[in-house]
C-alpha cells in the first residue's frame, strides 16, 4: 500500500448518507482530542488533510479518505464533556449506524492516549469491538510525552485495563516524533491484504 497516494473523499453527517462499502475500510475511533487527525495525517504523509482542531467537540461527521484504493474512515471523536445531548445522540447514531452496516471492515484502529488509564468510554469502545468480532488494533497516542520507561509501564497497564484478547496488536505511536508510524502502516497493510 502506498500511503502517499491519499486524498479526501467526503464527509457524512448521518449514517443514512453513507455510501455502500466497495473498498476495504480502515476505521479510526477514539475520544475527542486523542490525536486521531494528527495520526491520520502522519500515516498519509500529509500535514493538513485531516483537520487538527484546537477546539474539540465540533460537529461530528464521518470523514472518508482514499489511501491507495483503501478507505480510511475518520469516526467522530467521543467523550467531549461540553457537547449537547443532541450532539451525543448524533454521535451514537453515526457510530452505531456505521458499524451496523454491511461494510468491508479490514481493521478498526482504536486510539487511546498513552498517558492515561482508559476512560469508561474507551473501555466501552473496546468492549464493543471485542464483542463484534471485527478485526481491531490499539494505537496508543502521544508517546513523545512519556519516557521510554513510562511508555512500557503504561502499555502493560492499558493492555490489562482493557483486558485485550491475546494477540490484539498494540502500537505505541507519536505524531510528534513519528514513533510507531511505520509499524502501524505495516499492520494496516497486512489487515487490508487479508480483508
Ligand atoms: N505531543 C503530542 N501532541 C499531539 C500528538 N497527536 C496530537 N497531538 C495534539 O493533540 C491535540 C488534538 O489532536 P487532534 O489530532 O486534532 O485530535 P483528534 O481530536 O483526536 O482528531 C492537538 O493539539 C495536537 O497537536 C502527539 O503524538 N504528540
Ligand atoms: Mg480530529
Amino acid at each position: 500500500m502506498n500511503f502517499h497516494n491519499a486524498s479526501f473523499k467526503a464527509a457524512y453527517g448521518t449514517s443514512a448518507q453513507l455510501p455502500a462499502s466497495t473498498l476495504p475500510e480502515v476505521s479510526f475511533a477514539g475520544r475527542s482530542n486523542v490525536g486521531k487527525s494528527s495520526l491520520l495525517n502522519k500515516l498519509m504523509y500529509r500535514k493538513g488533510l485531516a483537520k487538527v482542531s484546537s477546539t474539540p467537540g465540533k460537529t461530528a461527521t464521518i470523514n472518508f479518505y482514499d489511501v491507495d484504493g483503501v478507505d480510511f474512515v475518520d469516526l467522530p471523536g467521543y467523550g467531549y464533556a461540553k457537547v449537547s445531548k443532541a450532539e451525543k445522540d448524533r454521535w451514537s447514531e453515526l457510530i452505531e449506524g456505521y458499524f451496523n452496516q454491511e461494510r468491508i471492515f479490514a481493521l478498526v484502529v482504536s486510539l487511546i492516549d498513552i498517558r492515561h488509564d482508559p476512560s469508561a468510554l474507551d473501555k466501552h469502545m473496546v468492549e464493543f469491538l471485542k464483542a463484534s468480532g471485527l478485526p481491531f488494533a490499539i494505537a496508543l497516542t502521544k508517546a513523545d510525552k512519556l519516557s521510554k520507561q513510562q511508555q512500557a509501564k503504561q502499555r502493560a497497564s492499558i493492555r490489562k485495563a482493557l483486558d485485550l484478547p491475546k494477540g490484539t496488536p498494540m502500537v505505541v505511536t507519536s505524531s510528534e516524533d513519528g514513533a510507531g508510524i511505520d509499524e502501524l502502516r505495516t499492520l494496516i497493510s497486512r489487515y487490508v491484504d487479508e480483508a
